[in-house]
């Protein structure tokens, strides 16, 4: 089997304040031995005006990139426009994607249409975890399991 390419989706202008956990999340795919398109999503010197490219550069390029992933992980528990329609173009393009969502103090819940929309694109996979060390090992182990049942 050649080498898994995931296209990882998280926050930026959406808010920045989850960028740790997505840096945790993106070394845990790439433990797996993994390639990760979009990396920069957790890199903590990113800020929400973003990489400093045109948007539309920024959006076919990202686009481009999910078509080449064997699949996306998304960390949906920040709310975020950029992520949603990535992740819609992920199921599109027939691609597993799996999305991590983390209850958190404020309580809410994830969106409906993602929420909602394994019942359609039966390559999605919704995972709440929680940020404790327990809550973030599981979530590790739904990645490692989510890497195994994909292809490339
Ligand atoms: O709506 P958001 O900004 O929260 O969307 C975040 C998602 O869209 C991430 O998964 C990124 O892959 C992608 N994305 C959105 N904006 C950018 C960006 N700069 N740089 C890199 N990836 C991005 C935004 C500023 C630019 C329009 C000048």
């Amino acid at each position: 089997m050649s080498e898994l390419k995931v296209y990882f989706a998280g926050s930026i202008r959406g808010g920045r304040k989850d960028q740790a956990i997505c840096n945790q999340l993106i070394e845990a795919i790439k433990a797996q031995g993994a390639t990760v398109l979009c990396e920069h999503v957790g890199y903590a010197n990113l800020t929400q005006n973003g990489q400093n490219q045109p948007p539309d550069f920024i959006h076919n390029r990202d686009l481009s990139w999910i078509a080449e992933a064997n699949c996306a992980i998304a960390e949906v528990t920040n709310p975020s426009l950029g992520v949603g329609y990535e992740i819609h173009h992920a199921l599109t393009l027939g691609k597993p994607v799996l999305c991590l969502f983390a209850k958190v103090e404020d309580g809410h819940s994830l969106s409906a249409m993602i929420a909602g929309a394994p019942n359609m694109y039966h390559t999605l996979k919704i995972f709440e975890y929680t940020r404790d060390i327990a809550g973030m090992a599981k979530a590790k182990v739904a990645i490692s399991d989510f890497l195994t049942g994909v292809t490339s």
